[in-house]
Order: C-alpha cells, then sequence, then structure tokens
C-alpha cells in the first residue's frame, strides 16, 4: 500500500531546531551504554499555512549508529535545511528526493520530513495515521528493559511493567548478561512474549551463547551482530531456531531487501529515524506485507512527537508484533506535548487529531531546550 493519497505542498517560510535535554525517569543501560538525560532535536517547520513538528532521534554520542546530535545538528542546518528552504514549496513526498544527494546522516533527514509532513497535514486536517495507511486506532504496547544491576533487579523491574500492562517485555542483552538475566525472566513470569535486542554486541564466536537462548521460546533476537554483518547474520540465523530480527542493519528498504533474499532476518524492526524517514518506513512495510515478514515498530525513546508518529505507524497491518510504542511515562514525567501517550489496556491509541494529532507545551518545550537556532529564507 503506498500512500493512497499523497498531501498537498506547503510553502516553507524556515526551520527552527532546538536540542532538548529530557531528564529519564531511570538510566536506560543497553550494551553500548548508560544514557540519565535523553538528548535529542526538535524541528519546527514554519510554513505559508502554519507550523509542523519532527523530532530528529540521534543520540548524544554515535554508540547505537554513527550519527549523534552534534553532526546531526550541524548536517541539518548547513545542508538539509538550506536545500529544502531553496525549493521553497515542496510536498512533503519531495523531502526525500531533494535530500537524496548527500549521503547518510538518516535520522536528521527523517526528522525535517516528518517536521514538513505534519506541516503539510495540519494545514490539511488530515491526520498522520490516515495518510500513512493505518488500520487500527489504539497498537499494542512492548517495553524495552535496559540492563539492571542484577538478574533479581531485572525482575522486579519487569514485574512493574507487566503491572502496568505492558503486553511484550523486550530485554536488553550483552555478553555475560544474556542467558542468565532471560532465564531469571523467564522463570518468575512463565509463557511471557518475550525478546531480546543484543544492539550489535555478538560476534559468530558467540554462537553457541546465543543458541543456548533457543530454549527460552523468544519471539525474537534483535540485532545480535554488527551493522554491517549481513552474511554473518545469515549464517547464525541458520544456527539459532530463535527468529533473528534486523535493527540497526536495516537502513533502507533496499537494506530491508537484500537482508531478506539472503536469510539475514525473518523479522524486521522499523525505525523510521534509522532509514531516513515515515515514507521510507512504509516502504519496508509493503515490502514485509507482500513476503509476509512480521515487522513492528522500533523506538528511539521518542518525545510525543515521534512516539505519536510512531503509534501511527505501527497501526499499519503489517505490523503484525508488539512494538516498542511505549507510554510517554515509561521514560519521562514531563513530556513536550499537552496529551502524552498513556497506556491503555497494554495499548497506545493512534492519535485522530491533524497531522501528528498531539500539541506541543510551550512551556515544556522551553524548558527542556539547551540550544536553538532558526533558519529563514
Ligand atoms: O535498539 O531498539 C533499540 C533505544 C535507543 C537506541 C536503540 C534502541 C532503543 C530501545 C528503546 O530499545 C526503544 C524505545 O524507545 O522504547
Ligand atoms: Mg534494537
Amino acid at each position: 500500500m503506498p500512500i493512497a493519497r499523497p498531501a498537498d505542498p506547503v510553502t516553507l517560510d524556515g526551520f527552527e531546531l532546538r536540542v532538548l535535554h529530557l531528564p529519564l525517569v531511570s538510566p536506560f543501560t543497553t550494551s553500548f551504554g548508560t544514557e540519565t538525560v535523553r538528548e535529542v532535536i526538535v524541528v519546527r517547520a514554519l510554513t505559508a499555512d502554519g507550523e509542523g513538528w519532527g523530532e530528529i532521534v540521534t543520540q548524544a554520542d554515535p554508540l547505537y549508529s554513527s550519527e549523534y546530535t552534534q553532526g546531526a545538528w550541524d548536517v541539518a542546518l548547513r545542508f538539509f535545511a538550506p536545500a529544502l528552504l531553496d525549493r521553497r514549496t515542496l510536498a512533503p513526498e519531495d523531502v526525500t528526493g531533494v535530500l537524496e544527494p548527500f549521503k547518510g546522516h538518516r535520522m536528521a533527514k527523517a526528522g525535517l520530513e516528518l517536521a514538513v509532513l505534519d506541516a503539510a497535514l495540519r494545514a490539511a486536517g488530515r491526520p498522520l495515521g490516515e495518510y500513512l495507511g493505518a488500520v487500527r486506532d489504539r497498537v499494542p504496547s512492548g517495553v524495552s528493559v535496559g540492563i539492571q544491576r542484577d538478574p533479581a533487579a531485572l525482575v522486579d523491574t519487569v514485574a512493574g511493567y507487566l503491572d502496568e500492562g505492558y503486553v511484550r517485555i523486550k530485554l536488553k542483552i550483552r555478553p555475560g548478561r544474556d542467558v542468565g538475566d532471560t532465564a531469571a525472566v523467564r522463570d518468575a513470569f512463565g509463557a511471557i512474549p518475550l525478546q531480546v535486542d543484543a544492539n550489535s554486541a555478538y560476534t559468530l564466536a558467540d554462537a553457541d551463547t546465543l543458541a543456548e537462548l533457543d530454549r527460552f521460546d523468544l519471539l525474537l533476537i534483535e540485532q545480535p551482530l554488527q551493522e554491517d554483518d549481513i552474511v554473518d547474520h545469515a549464517t547464525l540465523a541458520r544456527r539459532l531456531r530463535t527468529p533473528v530480527c534486523l535493527d540497526e542493519s536495516i537502513v533502507s528498504d533496499k537494506a530491508a531487501a537484500d537482508a531478506l533474499a539472503l536469510g539475514a532476518a525473518s523479522i524486521i524492526n522499523i525505525k523510521a529515524g534509522r532509514v531516513g524517514g515515515y515514507l521510507e518506513a512504509v516502504r519496508i512495510h509493503d515490502r514485509c506485507l507482500g513476503a509476509g515478514v512480521p515487522v513492528w515498530c522500533g523506538g528511539m525513546l521518542e518525545t510525543g512527537i515521534g512516539r505519536a508518529a510512531n503509534a501511527a505507524l505501527a497501526a499499519l497491518p503489517g505490523f503484525t508484533l508488539p512494538g516498542d510504542v511505549s507510554a510517554s511515562d515509561r521514560f519521562y514525567t514531563r513530556d513536550i506535548v499537552t496529551e502524552p501517550a498513556v497506556l491503555e489496556h497494554g495499548h497506545v491509541r493512534v492519535p485522530t487529531g491533524p497531522g501528528l494529532g498531539v500539541q506541543i507545551d510551550p512551556v515544556a518545550l522551553d524548558e527542556f531546550t539547551v540550544a536553538r537556532e532558526t533558519l529563514t529564507r
């Protein structure tokens, strides 16, 4: 299902970019590091018919991918925003093409595309979910659980999320904190929907350890090997009973096609930031739906902006596994939107208002802003 009805063009007057520092409710530890504050870039597109909001989901350090805040800030202000402003009038579907000559920096591109898309849809009174092809009004909510002090602390943390109603648990793992942590959660909670995410912390030499996870009947193992280890992932997938899901490796629809052709993955995590935007995300969804490959919506600790967009994306028909589309309060005590996503019977609602369907809280936005730059024509 390509976009059924394209959006009308907008006339761009400028872009405002801000770096925000949002305190996390608790530290978030993965195989690549610990975050206590979410550093993120918020984009405001200024158009003749109003504004639109986007989010660049880079983190402060290039540890998940090669992108990071200051790099995205520079490339967006130096190259991407000027190229878009040069066009002056453009449809959201044109953003990718205008930015195509510039290599990489997909998260930066995605944030700008979302701001233009939101502006166009708000002006037209159309919800993002309808535009993308959503078929559900709410989506099942999974939660990504960081590495804890020890397996007992992990069991306590997971118990809290299950009590809140999350329908699927994802455990972050790393060498030395994999089989034991997973066993502790299985033993404590029985047959809950459970999966693990290694964030590329292993090599093929660890295949025997990873095969020990087979006994836990996991939904999937996410990104065990490096981003460019496509052939090794295919080799590993043949050694495991647990389905291999790729996150970091899937940087585009082409990368998804190649990974599937090689047997490197049987499930795909779709993150709009990682693939350069929500339109590319829909293309991957469409490919996987056609091929019978399950997909789910990943997360990057989004603010209320990206969280609303992820809920809309996760409502497409091919998203058959619960995503990392948690309630806002899983990460933040205070969000930058006036109606942050909440958990209702293990689900998050797909916003129905124009564009993202959420309103920015200007006081919260200013409070978390640590840098700000505006570029006008
Ligand atoms: O690998 O999915 C990941 C957060 C930051 C960077 C990478 C990942 C994650 C998560 C959290 O797992 C997902 C979320 O936003 O809930
Ligand atoms: Mg992941």
